[in-house]
Order: C-alpha cells, then sequence, then structure tokens
C-alpha cells in the first residue's frame, strides 16, 4: 500500500484541493485536533468502557438503562448501516479534476464545462462492480461501474457510465428483471459477485438483445487489471445543443492514459482470495504515489438530421456508434488525483442521477436512458432520505436557491417569511434563458401511446458479431474460456444448450467451441452467417499508449540471502524514475542481506513482503537480481512457483547472471543459451529477458523497460 505516512499523506492532500475540496472542508472534524471524548450533544464523557450498574455491596447488579451515554453509543452503532447499492454496491472513488484543451465543442454545446478551457472543473469518481454486495472481491467478472460528478459552475453534472460501451437491455421496465437474474439465486442466495449461474444465463439466452454485451462482459473488459486501465462509456444517447436551436446527439468516451490492460481470469480469480480488495488498493496507491490516472474525453457527434441514417437505432443502448462512421474527438482530460478523506462520507453517500444535467446537454429518447432518469432519483429516497442533495459530497460548489423545503434531516436553515413562487417581494425567481438557465430542447411530439420499441431495435446480432470478429486472437481464446467457465457452472442443461442457439448467430466456431467445452449438443449448422466485418477500435490492444509506459505498475524484485546489492539498488532507481513501484520479496519480511552483508555490518535491504505473504499475480512484472542468492531461489518452492506462475500469466521477467539460470531452471526456456551470453548482451524471449550482467546505462535497462510495458 502507500509508502506514505499519515503526515506526508496531509502535505500531499492539502496540494491536491480544488473548489469541491474546499467545500467539504466545511465538514471537516479532526479528531486529533486535541478534542476529547464527549457524548453526541457535547457532554464531556467520564468512562466509555463501562456500563452504569447497580451495585450492592461486592455484588455487581444489572446494567441501567438510564445510562444515557451507552444507550447512545449503542444506538448510533445499530444504526450505521443504510441500504447498500440494489446495483454496484461495491466501489471506490477518488477526486480529481476535468479541462478541456479548447472550446472547439463550442459548434455542438453550450455547456462551459465542455468548451471554457479556462475552467478547472472539480470531479468525483466513483468505480463499482455490478453484482456483487459491499464485502465482495474487486477482481471478479463484471461489467465496472465509471460514474462521475462533475461540479461545475451551472450545477452538478452526473456521468453515470460503466466500462462497456453498451448494455444488456434496451428497455429500462426490463432492468429489474435483468437484475434479478444476474444477482444471487433467490431461494439461496449464491453465488456472490459472478454471473456463472442458472438464472443469469437463461436470461441471457431467452432475451437475445443481451447478446452484445454478454460478448463484452465475456472478453477481458470483464476482468479489467485497474480502474486506472479501462475505458469508460456514457452508454446512453445524450444530445447537446449549443443556443442556436440546433441538436446533435453525443456519446461520451473516456480513454485511460495508461492503455486498457486487463488480468487473465486464472489472476482475477485468485486475487479475489489473495487481495479482494485489490482494485481499491491499486486507485489508492497510485494516486498516494503521485502517479494520477488520467483519461482523454471523447465526444462522438451525429446531427439530429442524421439520427435515421444509419443501419441500427442510434438510441438504442445495445448498439455502439462504430468509431469508423463517427469519430471519437478528444476534447478534454480528467486526473484523479486526491483520495478520499472518509469511505462512508464520500464514496459511500455519493448520489449519481443521470438526470442532472447542465445547460447545453439534454436527454434523447433512449428508452434505458429515460427509464434510468427516474430510477437514480428514485433509489436515493430509500439510501439517503429525501434530503441527499445536501450531504456535503452530493452538494453542488454552485449556488442553491430554491422553495423545496423540510423533509427528515432538513440541514440548511433558509432565513425567509415565503417559501412559494411568486412572491409578493419577488424573491429568488426563475432566470431567464440568457441568464444560463437550463434549456429544455423545443420539439414537437405527438403520437399514439402504444407498448413499441423502435423497428431497429429488433436487430440484435450484427454488433454481437462485429466486437468478437474484432478482438485479437489471444482476446477471442479468453472470451471462449470465459464462456466455458460461465456455463460449466450452470447445471441446468436447458440453460447452456439455449445459449449455444444464442451463439450460433454470432460465430459458429465459437458455438461449437462453446458446445465441446461445456457439453451441449454439436450444433451442425450456423444460424447466421458470420459476415466477417470487423472493427479496428474495439480490440483492448488498440488503446495502448502511443509510448510504452510502466508508470503505475507494480514490479516484485525476488532475493534471497546473497543477492548483488548495487544492482538491486540501480535497477530500483531507475524503475522509480519510470514511476513504476518496486517490491522487494525475500525469505523473511525483514533484512535481506546482499553479498558479503552481515547483521554485524548492518547492510541489508528491507523486504517488503515474505515470498508467502504476497504471490505473483499481484505484481505486474517479476526481476530477480544476480548474485549467489539465485542457490537458496532453487531451493525454495515457493520461489520458484513465483517465476513458473507469472511466466504462466505472460508477465514480464527480468534476470541478470546467476538470476537467469535460476529463472531459466524454473521455467525451461530451452532457447535462452545462458552461457552464450557475452557481457552485457541482453536476449528476449517470450516475455523474460535475460543478461548477464548488469551495468548502468547498459542495453539491459531499455529491454528491461521495453519489456515490462508489454505487461
Ligand atoms: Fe444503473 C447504479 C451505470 C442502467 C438503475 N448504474 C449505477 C451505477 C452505475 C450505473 C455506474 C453506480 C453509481 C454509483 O457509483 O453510485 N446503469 C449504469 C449504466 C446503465 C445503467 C451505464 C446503462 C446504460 N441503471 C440502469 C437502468 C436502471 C438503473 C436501466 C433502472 C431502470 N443504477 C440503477 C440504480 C442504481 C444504479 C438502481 C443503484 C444505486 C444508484 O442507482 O444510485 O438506480
Amino acid at each position: 500500500m502507500s509508502t506514505l505516512g499519515i503526515a506526508a499523506k496531509e502535505v500531499f492532500t492539502a496540494a491536491t484541493d480544488n473548489a469541491k475540496v474546499s467545500d467539504l472542508q466545511r465538514n471537516y472534524v479532526d479528531p486529533k485536533a486535541g478534542g476529547r471524548l464527549t457524548t453526541d450533544f457535547g457532554v464531556k464523557v467520564p468512562d466509555t468502557d463501562t456500563w452504569l450498574k447497580a451495585t450492592n455491596g461486592s455484588t455487581v447488579g444489572p446494567a441501567l438503562l438510564e445510562d444515557q451515554h451507552a444507550r447512545e453509543k449503542i444506538m448510533r452503532f445499530d444504526h450505521e448501516r443504510i441500504p447498500e447499492r440494489v446495483v454496484h454496491a461495491r466501489g471506490s472513488a477518488a477526486h480529481g479534476y476535468f479541462k478541456v484543451y479548447d472550446s472547439r465543442a463550442e459548434k455542438y454545446t453550450c455547456a462551459k464545462v465542455l468548451t471554457d478551457p479556462s475552467r478547472t472543473t472539480p470531479t468525483f469518481v466513483r468505480f463499482s462492480t455490478v453484482q456483487g454486495p459491499r464485502g465482495s472481491a474487486d477482481t471478479v467478472r463484471d461489467v465496472r461501474g465509471f460514474a462521475t460528478k462533475f461540479y461545475t459552475q451551472e450545477g452538478n453534472w452526473d456521468l453515470v457510465g460503466n466500462n462497456i460501451p453498451v448494455f444488456f437491455i434496451q428497455d429500462a421496465i426490463k432492468f429489474p428483471d435483468l437484475v434479478h437474474a444476474v444477482k444471487p439465486e433467490p431461494h439461496n442466495e449464491v453465488p456472490t459477485g459472478q454471473s456463472a449461474h442458472n438464472n443469469f444465463w437463461d436470461f441471457a439466452g431467452l432475451q437475445p438483445e443481451s447478446a452484445h454485451m454478454v460478448m463484452w462482459a465475456m472478453s477481458d473488459r470483464g476482468i479489467p487489471r485497474s480502474f486506472r486501465t479501462m475505458q469508460g462509456f456514457g452508454v446512453n444517447t445524450f444530445t447537446l445543443y449549443n443556443g442556436t436551436g440546433e441538436k446533435f446527439f453525443v456519446k461520451f468516451h473516456w480513454i485511460p492514459e495508461l492503455g486498457v490492460h486487463s488480468f487473465m481470469w486464472d489472476e482475477a480469480l485468485k486475487i479475489a482470495g489473495q487481495d479482494p480488495d485489490f482494485h481499491r488498493k491499486d486507485l489508492e496507491e497510485a494516486i498516494v504515489n503521485g502517479v494520477f490516472p488520467v483519461w482523454k474525453f471523447g465526444i462522438q457527434v451525429i446531427p439530429e438530421a442524421k439520427e435515421h441514417d444509419f443501419e441500427f437505432d442510434i438510441l438504442d443502448a445495445t448498439k455502439l456508434w462504430p468509431e469508423e462512421l463517427v469519430p471519437v474527438e478528444i476534447i478534454g482530460e480528467m486526473t484523479l488525483n486526491r483520495t478520499v478523506d472518509e469511505y462512508f462520507s464520500e464514496t459511500e453517500q455519493v448520489a449519481f442521477c443521470t438526470s442532472h444535467l447542465v445547460p447545453g446537454i439534454g436527454f434523447s429518447d433512449d428508452p434505458l436512458l429515460q427509464g434510468r432518469n427516474f430510477s437514480y432519483f428514485d433509489t436515493q429516497l430509500s439510501r439517503l432520505g429525501v434530503n441527499w442533495q445536501q450531504l456535503p459530497i452530493n452538494r453542488p460548489v454552485c449556488p442553491v436557491m430554491n422553495f423545496q423545503r423540510d423533509g427528515k434531516s432538513q440541514h440548511t436553515i433558509t432565513k425567509s417569511n415565503v417559501n412559494y413562487w411568486p412572491n409578493r417581494h419577488d424573491v429568488n425567481k426563475p432566470h431567464a434563458l440568457e441568464e444560463g438557465a437550463y434549456r429544455d430542447h423545443v420539439r414537437n411530439i405527438h403520437g399514439i401511446a402504444q407498448r413499441v420499441r423502435g423497428s431497429k431495435f429488433n436487430e440484435h446480432f450484427n454488433q454481437a458479431q462485429y466486437f468478437y470478429n474484432s478482438l485479437s486472437g489471444p482476446e477471442k481464446t479468453h472470451l471462449q474460456n470465459a464462456l466455458a467457465f460461465e456455463l460449466s457452472h450452470c447445471d441446468d442443461p436447458v440453460v447452456y444448450r439455449l445459449y449455444i442457439d444464442i451463439l450460433l448467430n454470432i460465430d459458429f466456431d465459437l458455438a461449437k467451441q462453446t458446445a465441446m467445452d461445456v457439453g451441449g449438443d454439436m450444433p451442425t449448422a450456423a444460424k447466421r452467417e458470420n459476415k466477417g466485418e470487423r472493427s479496428a477500435r474495439l480490440s483492448q490492444t488498440a488503446f495502448m499508449p502511443a509510448t510504452p509506459t510502466i508508470k503505475g505498475r507494480r514490479i516484485a524484485v525476488l532475493v534471497a540471502d546473497g543477492f548483488a546489492e548495487a544492482e538491486l539498488a540501480a535497477l530500483r532507481a531507475l524503475l522509480k524514475s519510470a514511476q513504476a513501484t518496486t517490491f522487494v520479496i525475500g525469505p523473511r519480511r525483514g533484512l535481506v542481506y546482499p553479498a558479503g552483508g552481515t547483521v554485524a555490518k548492518g547492510s541489508g535491504v528491507q523486504a517488503d513482503h515474505h515470498w508467502e505473504g504476497q504471490r505473483s499475480t499481484m505484481f505486474d512484472a517479476l526481476l530477480v537480481p544476480s548474485g549467489k542468492h539465485a542457490e537458496l531461489l532453487r531451493k525454495s518452492g515457493r520461489a520458484v512457483h513465483w517465476v513458473r506462475e507469472a511466466f504462466g500469466h505472460c508477465k514480464p521477467i527480468g534476470a541478470i547472471g546467476e538470476g537467469v539460470t535460476f529463472v531459466k531452471e524454473a521455467i525451461g526456456l530451452p532457447e535462452v543459451e545462458v552461457a552464450s551470453l557475452t557481457a552485457n548482451e541482453v536476449v528476449a524471449s517470450y516475455g523474460v529477458v535475460t543478461a548477464s550482467q548488469y551495468s548502468v546505462g547498459s542495453a539491459v535497462h531499455d529491454a528491461a523497460k521495453m519489456t515490462l510495458s508489454i505487461g
């Protein structure tokens, strides 16, 4: 975790204040400022350890209900919990800021947050899994929520998105069914944090509109390496207006600076047990170490007149807008630079609503969005109560003034004798449009009320196939394996047979492979031809950073007594300069001695972890320096396993000198002929970089850097 102590963290967080953080400071309480224990009402407490009792000589009788402090303490404890979110219950969050590069979006919108480059808009982002409860693991296969609150000068704008650009259903009325199906089954509340069960796949098989998103969830997007390495998507179609009466349809995109990276499924499974808070800690560790996560912000824009020009309906949330048809225009970026101060007050109480828009941004007739606009507002009432918008993390940084009054836990005291409009004092009157009031897009609506969907909403498989075709070879294999895992967990043959039928509409080979893997009947013919259409912008390999980087990566250095001390120090300095963090993994969590070092001489390097304490899964790369320690490493089954497991997960491995022999033996790399290497010669094979010897400035630097960046 964080390498900074509390004091350092305070200096660091002071440097990352913004308008919202300053606003929150109104509510800060600092227990270290010298205050002593009081009741909730300020009475000094003499004893918080023993309940008031009736005593008689040496006999200690019953506890007395009159002990106000004890009752207050227990009563407050009894009510500490609030309902967890019905979906996206497990989350972690951070503060940051958003800036646009220039005013180029002015042609589409009058929203200042999207057009004024002189502005820095504070943001608060909550990332989440969807299925699991608050206490579930981070690395499960699931969609990830990516919800951003922009505290703009015109009010709060909430962009409540996911790391997948499409959704399982087209119409919000299906949301309760979808969520019931994916959540633990009702009779036994199994499984936790998994979609691998009969009910989810039963629903997915019977609701073919989910096919496209199911492909995404089964791809590597369902197991991101980090929140920092995920794309984000607003998913729904919103609108932009520029004040001249023109309207545009828009989709919002977040693109991570570090590229899009995922776990391998085996890693994700293991980490769910080894460190269920892995993503939460990763976000905090990166920010506290100053490696601030950054996302570019992009928009896809379609003029109103072109709404019907596409073979899909642009208001259907199960469809993406291919970038080849509608390019993403990058207009700004967001940086997350500050961790939360208190989880409950900030991360748990933050409340996002898709209906929270600012002037210049509007809704569309996307039927999923319209239902969402009701649902989020409504759910906050049961989670937080009617005055939830006054909670510190939710309140805007611009003035709030209206005639909404009272309700449970009203915090404001409005000094006025009128609470209605119009009033004889003419106070708090509405704004004119020219004063920046929210402008509803004027439009003509007429028609016949019917329970229908747009005709193009009936096509469900084109884009599922398009996505699958766009994946690289390894990504396709991962997706096949994910389907095998998930459907193998379904024990009702009706369920997995049904899903193989769906796959027959996407790709015949994928359907056959799945049938073979999970035991369904072997299909004999595709239900639909695979037209082979693909995009260059859907595989996550398309989002590698232009310059490879190891920024924010965690690198384990495996050592035992007898390692080369100067070499280790130089390697760590080198990696630190590239903003990666090294962790020394040793035979004990204490001093590990270099070649020639002894306890008496006081030399030694502090190991961050014992090699039983952490596993290779929790690091992005592994380094084994040279030195006689290699002999000891060879004798430890756990050390050998570290190397084998890292190799099995395709992690970059760097080894030098005697470390090469150890690594070579551990994984059996016949291609690397260590003996024939000359000094400083570097060999890279299967993601393993070896060098016979290390010297600062040698080619091994570049090779190590390049190879580590593959991770
Ligand atoms: Fe939702 C939470 C994302 C469809 C109803 N949703 C929630 C969160 C995210 C999303 C990121 C967590 C917010 C937070 O961190 O507090 N949801 C989406 C996306 C969707 C989507 C990208 C499709 C485009 N959601 C959706 C529909 C409905 C809901 C169709 C209901 C009709 N979502 C909710 C909710 C939640 C929620 C039940 C639970 C907690 C909350 O709202 O504040 O109302």
